[in-house]
């Protein structure tokens, strides 16, 4: 397309689609003009990749997933159809500002973290790939909430990314399946008919995902909840105007907002139903497709595989088997065995609080079929073992994980470390008896987005060293190697670095009105706050830091700058806490004039994927020092080491992967091991022992105790200093000397700039291992038995 073209297309829709002239055009009219432009020429690709999927007869991949984390998809499209050049040219002869129009874009923030941003980096990898897939989830009217800070408190604000039309969804009302619910199970012979006492309507709204180059296009669809009969009219011309509009506000909220809480499992009835809504009806969307192409369902798992995102679509298993057995008649133990042939479990955490289990009395009332099947899988799993030890069923509850591991004929760890873990701890028995059932499948990153898109300086200086097929093969980045040696190369390389920060400062400096040394280490830690991520600890080392600067204040300290960034759930106390006591240090730090140019504290309000984007690329220094064994993998880690940022970490998750690949030299190791952690919990008062033997330490905690960040509450922070004094179960004291030692390599190591520079391009050339195409081409061997098709031929001609 040439800038002629993409102008004109733009303007076509400017007048046709949007119903405006140029003259009175907004930023809005703009960016949707461009985004219709763009969409046109998907439009053919996903149509032509969908033809030869049903032509090929190909298998396909169905993701199924509570979350889609995938944030802003204008500046993505552009990039994947290589329309950038036409774009920016286009739109500058139209006086239109191309970054304020991407800027504008609300980011889609239909996930809580890592869980949902994996599922949206598969796709787009799958895309890539020509893997043949369908993403299947819930289409929320409202995504994770939107954090402000009032007095340094994180508020919650409901967040409306759907308050503006979306470019780039299509609406399916032909596709609409009615879900049930509750009501009585009659049972005839082997089979059973189910008539539930509620029922509503899944509709379905595709997006397409392109991959690089256009050659591929794969099909997100996620389900809103409707009401079967709208509206009362019976009731409405009673004069009863509410009650009129219940039934409809009543089905909406299955489909209205994204529970916020990515640590603790709730058991809530609305969850329980938002999970059966969404996999009932992709289950029933996928049967109707592939009865559509073939009349044996024996031939089901050759021809799909069904992948499970944690267990929040568990319920696949028995809605299956019901589908299966009830609908169609088939015998109950072959429809088993063709579930779990087809269907394929991936497990995300290990932290007992976050495994779900639901209340039986619960899931019979609202789904009375499946409770009955989940017994009779039960059982038959069972006999097939011949033993009663492990059950899904127990204390009056279901365990999901248990479920889904029956129901799976593959199980998945996202890191080696935590894939070890589950065999050893939380499916030890069931491993025992499938022991070839687990696999591991490291989780990754897509390049497009995390280094292509966020950081084109970057990006650029490596295409120029090594050619782009990097793009589509990330392991060519060691190709890079060699450059290293070369200063004008590594001075490059400092210097993209350098202009990626210079451009972080000025947007700090502007939106949170402080002012950061460009000069300064940019030390980074973005995620959700969570006790085992140990945001804590990094505070405790800033404070510590900060009391030691003050006590010689023009000895030549390296200066640093320590961005946070990250939500808290708003029912996780403690999490609150910390985001307070984050927001109250930097209050404190950064207007004291003894150490304020050497040590600065940031929180930009509201993290998100879009501010990741601004976030990675201009960081030095990545804080991944979670309690080992407790963070199942990380993927921010990956986007880090990419993007040339060192990393200070604990040997957990895939930090010790990500060691491996860049080296131990260019890693800032600290911290016990994971089994380290097991022994040291055993010890009655180990934190009083740590806190007693590391004076820096003890100093750190008793500013807090006594309120140097809380003047004017003393005893605000009195629930953190319990927690670390008395109990500790995360070994924050105990890790924190080790973890100061490694802070302080970080700055001897950059106070000398060539050899730092030489280690964040070494972090580059090695993370190439870390690209989620890597990932996708494991599971499609490993897990679905799937290959991909041959795809279209360059979106660039
Ligand atoms: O999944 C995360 C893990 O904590 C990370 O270590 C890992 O890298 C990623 C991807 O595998 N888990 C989550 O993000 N979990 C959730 O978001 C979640 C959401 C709802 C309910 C429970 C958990």
């Amino acid at each position: 397309m040439t800038p002629a073209q993409m102008k004109d297309a733009i303007l076509h829709h400017l007048v046709y689609t949007l119903g405006k002239d140029a003259a009175h055009a907004q930023t809005y009219d703009w960016r949707m003009a461009l985004s219709f432009a763009v969409r046109d020429k998907i439009v053919d690709r996903w149509f032509e990749a969908t033809r030869r999927t049903y032509a090929g007869q190909h298998k396909r991949v169905y993701y199924l997933s509570m979350e889609f984390l995938i944030g802003r998809l204008l500046k993505d499209a552009i990039i994947n159809m290589r329309l950038e050049e036409a774009a920016i040219d286009a739109l500058q002869e139209l006086k239109v500002d191309y970054q304020a129009i991407l800027e504008d874009e609300p980011d889609a923030a239909l996930g809580n973290g890592g869980l949902g941003r994996l599922a949206a980096c598969f796709m787009e990898s799958m895309s890539t790939i020509g893997c043949p897939a369908m993403g299947y989830g819930i289409r929320y009217e409202n995504g994770l909430f939107r954090q402000r800070f009032e007095n340094g408190r994180q508020v919650e604000e409901p967040e409306d990314w759907l308050s503006q039309r979306h470019a780039w969804e299509f609406e399916r009302p032909e596709v609409s399946i009615d879900i049930g619910f509750g009501g009585h199970v009659q049972e005839i012979g082997k089979r059973a008919n189910w008539y539930p006492s509620e029922m509503l309507i899944a509709m379905g709204h595709d997006t397409p995902i392109i991959g690089w180059r256009g050659r591929w296009g794969n099909t997100l669809r996620l389900w809103e909840a409707r009401p079967m009969h709208g509206f009362d009219l019976q009731r409405f011309n009673r004069g009863d105007y509410a009650a009129a509009a219940e039934p409809e506000a009543l089905a909406r909220t299955l489909s209205r907002v994204l529970y916020p809480d990515d640590t603790t499992e709730q058991g809530k009835e609305l969850r329980l139903k938002q999970e059966f809504f969404f996999t009932s009806a992709s289950l029933r969307d996928i049967l109707r497709r592939f009865e559509s192409e073939y009349d044996d369902l024996r031939l089901l798992p050759k021809k799909a595989a069904i992948q499970m995102n944690d267990t929040h679509p568990a319920i696949a298993g028995p809605e299956l088997v019901r589908l299966l057995v009830d609908e169609r008649g088939i015998d109950f133990e072959e429809a088993v065995g063709i579930a779990r042939n087809t269907l394929s479990y991936t497990n995300h955490t290990l932290l007992p609080e976050a495994l779900e289990r639901w209340d039986e009395g619960l899931m019979g009332r609202l789904l009375p079929r499946h409770l009955q099947l989940i017994f009779r899988i039960n059982e038959l799993h069972m006999k097939d073992v011949g033993t009663r030890k492990v059950t899904a069923v127990d204390d009056g509850h279901v365990k999901m994980g248990e479920l889904s591991f029956i129901m799976a004929h593959r199980v998945n760890g996202v890191s080696a470390l935590h894939t070890e873990l589950m065999k050893s701890t939380v499916f030890k028995d069931l491993h025992e008896l499938h022991p070839n059932r687990i696999v591991n499948e490291t989780n990754g990153v897509t390049p497009r987005r995390w280094l292509l898109s966020c950081n084109p300086r970057l990006s650029t200086l490596i295409t120029d060293a090594i050619g782009d097929d990097w793009v589509d093969d990330l392991e060519q980045l060691e190709k890079l190697e060699p450059h290293i040696d070369d200063a004008a190369f590594l001075e490059s390389y400092a210097a993209a670095k350098r202009q990626n920060k210079n451009d972080l400062a000025n947007w700090i400096a502007e939106k949170l009105e402080v002012g950061i040394d460009p000069e300064a280490i940019f030390d980074v830690q973005i995620k959700r706050i969570h006790e085992y991520k140990r945001q804590h600890l990094n505070l405790l080392e800033t404070i510590a830091h900060w009391l030691e600067i003050r006590d010689n204040p023009n000895q030549g300290w390296v200066p640093r700058v320590k961005i946070f960034g990250g939500k808290a759930a708003p029912g996780y106390v403690f999490a609150k806490e910390i985001v307070r006591l984050t927001n109250d240090v930097a209050k404190v730090l950064n207007s004291d004039p003894l150490t304020s140019r050497y040590l600065k504290v940031v929180y930009p309000p509201n993290y998100n994927v879009s501010l990741a984007e601004k976030l990675i690329p201009a960081s030095d220094l990545s804080e991944q020092i979670s309690t080992a064994g407790k963070e199942a993998s990380g993927t921010g880690n990956m986007k880090f080491a990419l993007n040339g940022a060192l990393t200070i970490g604990t040997l957990d998750g895939a930090n010790v992967e990500i060691r491996e690949h860049v080296k131990p030299e260019n890693f800032f190791l600290f911290g016990m091991t994971a089994d380290e952690v097991m022994e040291r919990r055993r010890i009655g008062g180990h934190a009083g022992q740590a806190i007693a033997a590391d004076p820096r330490l003890a100093r750190a905690i008793e500013a807090i105790r006594a309120g140097r960040f809380s003047p004017d509450d003393p005893g605000r922070y009195h629930g953190i200093v319990d927690n670390l004094v008395h109990h500790d179960y995360f070994v924050v004291c105990s890790d924190f000397t080790d973890y100061w030692r490694a802070q302080r390599e970080v700055d001897t190591a950059f106070a000398a700039p060539k050899d730092w520079a030489r280690m964040a391009a070494f972090n580059t050339a090695r993370s190439g291992w870390f690209s989620s195409d890597r990932t996708i081409r494991g599971y499609m061997a490993d897990v679905w038995h799937a290959e991909a098709a041959p795809t279209v031929e360059d979106a660039a001609g």
